[in-house]
């Protein structure tokens, strides 16, 4: 009997139970076991006959225990838990389950996932907008000399607060005085020379007139400063007619490109069309740089490939500008050691076709120095004007020193004056250099003062 057949007489049995019987495999077995003992001694009893009748009546007897046992013995009580389990799987119980489990899979059916997603994009997107809004205190606008005498604050308080200190805290003009005098300037990089001027100057009107009044000894010294820094200024070049030229040299990092947003954006606003070139096609970046200077200058940058000859580049900027009919092309250059001879080089053939292609130009060969740098900015002074014709000074960076008297150094070894001076890092933190505003910004009182007609004047 195979497995199907005992499964079937099984079911079979199981339609007619009590309730609480059920006919299992092992039940079934004994039962016939019990018919097979009861057969075996009809058998035996038959061929054998009265010989083994006894032999015959056991088996008979055994056969018709089992089958007896096999029906009557006391089933098996199924556990609670085991009937509730089969209880809760009745067909009439997990009706209200199922339409359940349907819905969830009808619910998930009609949304599709995509919706989903968009539903807890949307969530996410409504968020900030929930928050609070942060209130940004804005910065208050600052006009030019504002943020002339902030970005003056350190030499200010650095090397002219020195001096201040020094004259107006004495009670008498001694050799004492001149002497700490003379090692402020220093300190400040005022350099040698114009120290040495500054105090004979000092000492000679000293003797000659008798003075002993410290008040007088810095009246003397702030005019001596204001007339040297007269001599240092200039304005810059403009072309009568035609494109103007404007080449932008230095060493790596002293401000060049911020330089040129900076003079974009001056010359902008006064009414000139500006147009930029690209030059320093050396420096992995610099391209990008310029262009998204550009961009906040609104005004066009032409530029080439990485690696490319910025005298090719040049070239090709000055006919573009002169296309757009163009007022001023400032050119962007690598930044390079002053004592590298083949980079300087490389300057000088810039230079010659700018001069070539433009009608009078370069206009301005303006030299970038970095005020923070001190007796290094007169080195690279010196050497950049052996090599090229230097027109002007742009001394950016003034906001990151306290000696400031790199201006007056610069001087001793070149004759180009200042043209600009940078004191930030924004778009609006550089202006024409203007001695007498300088002086005012330099010598400012620093009580809380807002205007410049708030601020002692110089005169
Ligand atoms: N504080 C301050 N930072 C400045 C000023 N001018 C430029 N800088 C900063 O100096 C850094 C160098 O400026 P760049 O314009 O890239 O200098 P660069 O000479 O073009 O540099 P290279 O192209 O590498 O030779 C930048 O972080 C500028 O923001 C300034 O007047 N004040
Ligand atoms: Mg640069």
């Amino acid at each position: 009997m195979n497995q199907s057949q005992k499964q079937q007489i099984t079911d079979k049995l199981n339609e007619n139970k009590q309730p609480g019987k059920v006919w299992d495999e092992s039940r079934l077995i004994v039962l016939l076991i019990g018919i097979s003992l009861m057969a075996e001694g009809a058998l035996i009893h038959y061929q054998a006959g009265d010989s083994q009748f006894l032999v015959a009546v056991v088996t008979g007897v055994a056969g018709l225990l089992m089958t007896l046992m096999a029906y009557f013995l006391p089933f098996e009580q199924e556990p609670e838990d085991e009937q509730e389990s089969e209880d809760k799987q009745k067909p009439s119980e997990l009706k209200p389950v199922e339409p359940k489990v349907e819905e969830i899979t009808q619910e998930k059916t009609a949304e599709p996932e995509p919706q989903v997603t968009e539903k807890i994009l949307e969530q996410e997107v409504e968020k900030p907008v929930e928050k609070p809004v942060e209130t940004v205190a804005e910065e208050p606008e600052l006009s030019w000399f504002e943020r002339l005498t902030k970005g003056l604050t350190k030499t200010r308080t650095g090397f002219i607060g020195k001096l201040k200190k020094l004259v107006l805290g004495s009670t008498k003009i001694d050799s004492d005085l001149l002497e700490e005098l003379e090692e402020a300037l220093y300190e400040a990089d005022v350099g040698v020379k114009t120290t040495g001027e500054l105090l004979s100057f000092l000492h000679e009107k000293v003797e000659k007139e008798n003075i002993t009044d410290p008040n007088q000894i810095y009246a003397l010294l702030k005019d001596n400063l204001k007339n040297r820094l007269n001599k240092y200024a200039a304005p810059p070049t403009l072309s009568p007619d035609g494109l103007t030229v404007y080449l932008i040299i230095g060493v790596n990092g002293v401000g060049k490109t911020t330089t040129i947003a900076k003079l974009a954006n001056y010359f902008t606003n006064a009414g000139k069309k500006v147009v930029l070139a690209a030059g320093d096609t050396f420096r992995a970046a610099a391209i990008d740089q310029i262009c998204i200077w550009g961009e906040r200058a609104k005004v066009d940058v032409i530029h080439g490939n990485e690696g490319g000859d910025p005298g090719a580049l040049v070239f090709d900027a000055i006919h573009a500008a002169k296309k757009r009919e163009a007022d001023l092309l400032i050119i962007d250059t690598a930044g390079r050691m002053h004592v590298k001879a083949n980079l300087m080089s490389e300057l000088k053939k810039i230079q010659k076709i700018a001069e070539k292609e433009s009608c009078g130009g370069p206009h301005e060969i303006l030299l970038v120095l970095d005020a923070t740098t001190g007796q290094n900015a007169v080195q690279q002074a010196k050497q950049f004007n052996e090599a090229l014709p230097i027109t002007g000074l742009v001394v950016t960076k003034l906001d990151g020193t306290a000696k400031g008297g790199v201006l007056f150094a610069v001087e001793e070894q070149i004759s180009a004056p200042v043209k600009f001076i940078g004191v930030g890092e924004k778009m609006n933190d550089l202006m024409p250099f203007e001695p007498t505003e300088y002086l005012q910004a330099l010598f400012a009182d620093d009580s809380d003062k807002k205007k410049e007609s708030d601020y002692n004047v110089v005169k």
